[in-house]
């Protein structure tokens, strides 16, 4: 007898192929997968030919600042640097309390959207270390239904104050999974390599995963990219480290950007772009022509690198909107990256899935097939195109052999002949 049984699903497999299949789970794992199965199960659910998916990856959000939107005044410019400022104040009044609220209720928000993983940034420039206890407290509670990731990301920068690298260290000891770091936001270039060279210390040291905001500016003199890259090729660890942002790679001059481009083949590190947030924060002191402000999404996906899109916000000093909607982000990506073909469209579906995965560094676990943890969700949807087009809805979405959230389409009615 199955827990559960998923029948009629539409099964998009990670080939990219789709078949028919139904679905058993039990004790938390896929049991079966087969084009019938008729052993009686305790629940069931017709899936109605509704397409079969992992579940979506969110690989980068700052849920620390998360739903501060207009606390305590809105960013008029649109700027990083104003969003640091209005967040620089705000974080004064950071209680764990208000830190876990908002993160659980924005997960939420997220896991009724297919989101089942996430990674988000703790800012550990504060002396008091509230925003990162309270999101490493918020992973304890939700690890029945979403997996979360934790960066120690020093907002202001490691060598910005003199306690700040002493609060890295403390975040490591307090059980954050991942480095964090902002190059482009040390004092001087010199003060960035040195903080590259330092998180990549911290890592081994205390064997975590890196995850850096790198190069999130305009200027395409800011090549912090290149500094992780050589550190990753040195310490042998790239499929561990993630470039995050890395917009100003969309400024390089080509010859650059083909150089770097040949450093970065021979790492295996992962990339993530945050297109909805960047296409609004980068190119502000542009007139025309305006940059996107986007990484290299495309020639890095055409390499074989992995890239995978995060939301990078929701309501918070940077960004005023934000959903938690994965395929919101993809579309944004599609367009933004100007990923239209047809492998490229699906490309943008797989930077919010298998891609975000690999960058967690979770793939063993991910994935819907037997003998893997039961983690899927079911769109409405024919294919990829067709879920990130429509921004499918999520009809089921079933975490670790449960079913977690269901939600029904709307309905529409036409009045007239
Ligand atoms: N902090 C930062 O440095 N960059 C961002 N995009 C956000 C916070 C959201
Ligand atoms: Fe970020």
């Amino acid at each position: 007898m199955y827990d559960l049984l998923l029948r009629h699903g539409q099964l998009l497999q990670s080939d990219g192929t789709i078949v028919a299949v139904d679905l058993a789970i039990q004790q938390g794992v896929i049991a079966a997968i087969a084009p019938q199965i008729t052993e009686p199960a305790k629940q069931e659910l017709d899936l109605q030919g509704q397409l079969v998916s992992p579940p979506f990856v969110e690989s980068h959000i700052h849920l620390d600042s998360a739903l501060t939107v207009g606390e305590p005044r809105w960013n008029q410019s649109g700027t990083l640097f104003e969003g640091i400022e209005i967040w620089r104040d705000r974080k004064q009044n950071l209680s764990l309390e208000d830190v876990k609220t908002r993160a659980i209720t924005t997960l939420k928000q997220q896991a009724m959207q297919g989101v089942l993983f996430v990674r988000t940034h703790a800012d550990v420039s504060e002396a008091s270390l509230i925003a990162l206890q309270g999101l490493l407290e918020v992973r304890e509670t939700v690890k029945d239904w979403i997996t979360l990731q934790v960066v120690a990301f020093p907002q202001d920068g490691i060598f910005g104050s003199s306690q700040n690298d002493h609060l890295m260290e403390q975040a490591m000891e307090m059980g954050a999974d991942a480095v964090g770091g902002i190059p482009h936001y040390e004092l001087t270039r010199e003060d960035g390599v040195k903080s590259v060279h330092r998180i990549f210390e911290l890592a081994q040291k205390y064997d975590r995963l890196i995850d850096i905001h790198c190069d999130e500016i305009d200027d395409d003199q800011s090549r912090f990219l290149e500094v992780v890259g050589a550190c990753a090729i040195r310490a042998g660890m790239g499929s561990r480290v993630t470039a995050s942002h890395t917009t100003a790679f969309g400024s390089y001059n080509n010859a650059y950007a083909f150089k770097l481009l040949g450093l970065l083949h021979r790492t295996e590190l992962n990339f993530i772009a945050n297109p909805l947030i960047n296409i609004t924060l980068q190119g502000r002191t542009d007139t025309y022509p305006k940059r996107r402000g986007v990484t290299r999404v495309k020639e890095l996906w055409q390499q074989g690198m992995n890239v995978s899109f995060g939301h990078d916000c929701v309501q918070d000093p940077w960004y005023s909107l934000g959903t938690g909607n994965m395929l919101d982000v993809a579309s944004m990506g599609l367009h933004v990256c100007q990923m239209t073909g047809t492998a490229e469209i699906d490309a943008c579906y797989d930077m919010v899935t298998w891609n975000g995965a690999r960058t967690l560094n979770i793939s063993d676990r991910y994935g819907v097939e037997v003998g893997k943890p039961a983690n899927l969700i079911v769109l409405d949807a024919r294919d990829r195109y067709d879920a990130i087009r429509r921004r499918a809805i999520v009809s089921y979405v079933i975490s670790q052999g449960k079913l977690l959230v269901s939600t029904e389409p709307p309905k529409t009615i036409w009045h007239r002949e």
